[in-house]
């Protein structure tokens, strides 16, 4: 069997079908959209139809603002540094509460943010992995938050967290929400309509789209500084040439995503709940997070006696691409904070692996996974003790 890829969390095969809607915009349609003869005016119909898409989407509604940009780590950093400019700097409002389980991209902008002087309160989770709306209630105060900043579900684990509920109550305070969807797009409903977030920031190769774009959800009426000045490209809003073909994409995966939303939450969800019964089975595993309060498509396992990193490279010589949950937010899983507020075994906290599927992954995919993991424990386990 060819290459298994179960590390769709990292990112995702762009569908073909958006590969084949982009490629008239590399070498046919390849005008710059300001332009004003017939190359640059040609794009803006594909345009719109992609702008279209994005909108229904997520359910925003035509007054308010998708910005495109490259990536959600653009967008995240446009709202944090944005509000620092516009708020924080000016006035009593110096404070962001965000959560200790973000990604790096807010995690450390924020660090950065504290260096200018805003202070950042970073929320625990609790023992289910997820942060709660009464954690929040005790921290926001109106007259000293400028935001809040809390990603929709958590990349390692999978753990949605209470979107709803949060935004909800920051807004009944009246402060700004901020929300990092990149997790959530594809594999849950994602509507602004229901979560009053303010903004919201989204990457579409996570959901089979093309890497380098991405959007930025701006609730109707709000401003917020540009990290990119320049041209008038985006209403001002962000300057430089927009990625045409690469919006093209994101627009189509988006709907597409939309239609295969059924899917992932039944099919998906079916051959993750396989491999993970499977891994179950294996003695002294624990998965982290209860099955109906993550992502459907994620699985971050402990195994004990088997390194996290080893197993990622055993499983790579026999074909199946995984990753340690630590790979972009923390370095040792033991300083997760999930996974001190889970309390978990010290022992089985050193080994994180985690598995991430898409709704390309096949039944016989998970069955050779599943097999091969089975040998690659027993090597491990065997190497392991061989050196204790
Ligand atoms: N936010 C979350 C929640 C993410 O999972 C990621 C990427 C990003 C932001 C950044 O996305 P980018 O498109 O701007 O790079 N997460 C991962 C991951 O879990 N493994 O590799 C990348």
């Amino acid at each position: 069997m060819e290459g298994i890829y179960l590390d769709n969390n990292a990112t995702t095969l762009v569908d073909h079908l958006v590969k084949e809607a982009m490629d008239p915009f590399f070498t046919q349609m390849y005008g710059n959209p300001n332009s004003l003869h017939t190359f640059g005016t040609e794009v803006h119909p594909f345009m719109r139809l992609a702008m279209d898409r994005l909108y229904q989407g997520i359910n925003a509604g035509d007054e308010d603002d998708i910005i495109v940009n490259s990536c959600a780590t653009e967008g995240n950093n446009t709202v944090l540094k944005g509000i620092y400019f516009d708020v924080i700097r000016n006035s009593n409002k110096r404070q962001i509460i965000t959560t200790q389980v973000e990604h790096p991209c807010v995690m450390n902008t924020c660090k950065f943010l504290e260096t200018l002087g805003a202070e950042v309160i970073y929320l625990p989770v609790n023992r289910d992995g997820i942060v709660d709306v009464e954690i929040l209630k005790s921290h926001l105060d109106p007259d000293k938050t400028a935001l809040v900043s809390i990603m929709w579900a958590n990349n390692e684990t999978g753990l949605i967290l209470p979107i709803k509920e949060l935004a909800e109550f920051t807004k009944e305070k009246g402060v700004l929400f901020h929300t990092d969807a990149v997790q959530a797009i594809g594999k849950l409903k994602v509507d602004v309509k229901d979560v009053p977030a303010d903004f919201l920031a989204f990457s579409a190769h996570k959901f089979h789209g093309p890497k380098g774009v991405g959007g930025l959800y701006i609730r109707k009426g709000l401003k917020i500084t540009p990290l990119l000045h320049g041209g008038e490209q985006m209403s001002g809003k962000r300057a430089g040439t927009v990625n045409v073909a690469g919006l093209i994409g994101m627009g189509l995966a988006m709907e597409l995503a939309s239609q295969n939303l059924e899917y992932e939450t039944k099919e998906v969800r079916r051959l993750r709940d396989k491999l993970e019964d499977a891994i179950l089975a294996i003695p002294e595993t624990e998965v982290i997070g209860k099955r109906e309060i993550r992502t459907p498509n994620t699985i971050l396992v402990s195994i004990r006696g088997v390194e996290g990193e080893a197993m990622i490279w055993d499983l790579n010589k026999n074909g199946i691409a995984a990753s340690t949950g630590s790979a972009c937010a923390s370095e040792s899983l033991e300083a997760n904070p999930t996974f001190v507020a889970m309390d978990m075994n010290k022992e089985l906290a050193h080994t994180g692996i985690r598995f991430s599927l898409s709704r390309f992954t096949t039944e016989e995919e998970i069955d050779y996974a599943i097999k091969a993991l089975k040998d690659s424990v027993e090597r491990l386990r065997v190497i392991s003790s061989t050196y204790i």
